[in-house]
């Protein structure tokens, strides 16, 4: 029997996988956005002021003034993603708006794209994956050409041992790596030991010791620029810096001129300070093959992005339905 309940208007702002946007336009009113065009500060300060739901994504901005401008039928913000710092999110729960994101469901994925991105520049995969394409593969094998480093038995230090992290640290383990980790409260024990893990209080005696970082933390401001000047100095020469969490959490322009001076070895980014723009001193490195640089692909599979649509769905008809939705920002986690 059809439902007489009205529907919910619900403003997406970006294309969503079909089968999601397919199941929404059954739950909700919805107005997507066709061309799949990122929203100017105007269209997004015009669906805040019209939508009962927003469905944002880390390509919209959000901030309190943007978030000043919202109407009075606004209850929900349902982020498409997990990363809620392009949000001002205590702005919204202090005017009453719900705030949900999409955990869980693109963990295995985002820790994929991490081991793939350490083992991209340890094995300089990237660079070799050029040399046949670009004919430049003249001269053949030889011993000594395009050698790379072993990961086995090395160190790898991840900064947040949440779910990305361990999912993370569960596959490094397979590949032979030592697990170190820092993060803001020590796991449990039975995590530490099924992950044969090292705890480090201390961020920059970690950093001194280790031959890989990961950075697997969420940006927030406690976390902005954690990977600082001073504490990138801190790695050994060798070392390879590995980012799929945000650019923010790593001073962009420290890591490129140590990288450019040899003081670190190479980096792997699948994230930057000013998406979609990209330092052009990167963009060098990485056509001298020191640096690998992913256009925010962690979580870009089909299954996770099916995945992440259904928890919006999930956390939208649960608010609708006038229940608590399961994957609410509450002000402990900013
Ligand atoms: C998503 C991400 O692609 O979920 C996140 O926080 O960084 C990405 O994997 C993106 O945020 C979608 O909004």
């Amino acid at each position: 029997m059809q439902s007489l309940k009205r529907k919910p208007l619900v403003v997406v702002t970006r294309r969503l996988p079909e089968v999601v946007e397919a199941r929404m336009r059954e739950l909700f009113e919805v107005r997507a956005n066709v061309d799949d065009t990122p929203m100017t500060r105007d269209d997004l300060a015009a669906a805040l002021a019209e939508a009962e739901v927003l469905v944002p994504t880390v390509t919209d901005e959000i901030d309190a003034s943007l978030l000043a401008e919202a109407g009075p039928n606004l209850g929900l913000i349902a982020n498409f993603g997990n990363g809620v710092d392009h949000i001002d999110v205590a702005e919204a729960l202090e005017r009453g708006i719900t705030v949900t994101n999409t955990p869980g469901v693109l963990t295995e994925d985002t820790a994929d794209m991490t081991m793939a991105l350490i083992l991209a520049v340890a094995r300089r995969v990237t660079e070799g994956a050029r040399i046949i394409p670009d004919d430049a593969w003249d001269s053949g094998w030889s011993p000594t050409w395009m050698l790379g480093r072993r990961i086995t038995g090395k160190r790898l230090g991840i900064v947040g041992m949440g779910r990305i992290g361990q999912a993370l640290a569960r596959r490094a383990k397979a590949f032979g790596l030592q697990i170190h980790y820092h993060n803001r409260r020590r796991a449990p024990v039975a995590i530490e030991r099924d992950l044969d893990a090292t705890y480090w209080e201390s961020l920059d005696q970690m950093l001194a010791r280790v031959d890989i970082v990961s950075v697997n933390c969420p940006h927030t401001p406690a976390t902005y620029h954690l990977l600082s000047a001073r504490r990138l100095k801190l790695l050994k020469p060798e070392a390879v810096v590995v980012n799929t969490a945000r650019g923010e959490i790593i001073d962009e322009n420290a890591l490129a001129r140590l990288i450019e001076a040899g003081d670190v070895a190479g980096a792997g980014l699948d994230v930057f300070e000013q998406e979609p723009a990209v330092s052009p001193r990167l963009v060098k490195l990485a056509r001298s093959g020191k640096v690998v640089l992913l256009p925010h692909m962690g979580s870009a599979t089909h299954e996770s992005r099916i995945d992440m649509g259904e928890k919006v769905i999930i956390n939208i008809k649960s608010f609708m339905d006038g229940h608590r939705p399961p994957d609410r920002i509450l002000p402990s986690m900013l």
